[in-house]
């Protein structure tokens, strides 16, 4: 079943929140809505609550993915690595030699938004330097 997202259902200090957090609050139902006229003579009141589960939500997450060519310099692959995704020159140019060899490699898995703008950066970064570099994302 698809359910639309609703981040109040998560966040406590949300706006669209009221009450004490543990979700929509019953409204009593007035003795004079009551077929029975209402009063609790038997002491068998009931309060209907609506059935909300609590729901925790993990974001959905990308792989921001280099690709392989014959013509972008090592040096600056590890570069962008370090720069962009905060690798360790180490880390960066054993990414790179991954890319190299295999001809795809991940730098990293974030939120679509911050996989977005690394891919921006990644390819902004590159087309300013003219070489060929390709980064993608993808959902994992
Ligand atoms: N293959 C490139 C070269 O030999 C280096 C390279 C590595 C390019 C990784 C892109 O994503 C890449 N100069």
């Amino acid at each position: 079943m698809l359910r639309r997202f609703d981040r109040s259902l998560t966040r406590p200090d949300h706006p669209t929140r009221t009450g004490n957090g543990s979700g929509p609050q019953p409204k009593a139902a007035k003795d004079s809505d009551r077929e029975d006229g209402g009063g609790s003579k038997t002491g068998t009141d009931t309060i209907v609550r609506p059935k909300t589960k609590p729901r925790t939500q993990k974001p959905n997450l990308y792989r921001v993915l280099l690709l392989n060519d014959d013509y972008t310099p090592m040096e600056f692959v590890v570069l962008i690595l370090q720069d962009v995704f905060n690798k360790t020159r180490e880390e960066a140019t054993r990414i790179m030699y991954h890319v190299h060899q295999k001809g795809v490699g991940e730098c990293g898995v974030y939120p679509y938004e911050v996989a977005e703008t690394k891919v921006t950066r990644v390819m902004d970064t590159a087309r300013k330097n003219q070489h060929p570099l390709q980064c993608v994302m993808e959902k994992q």
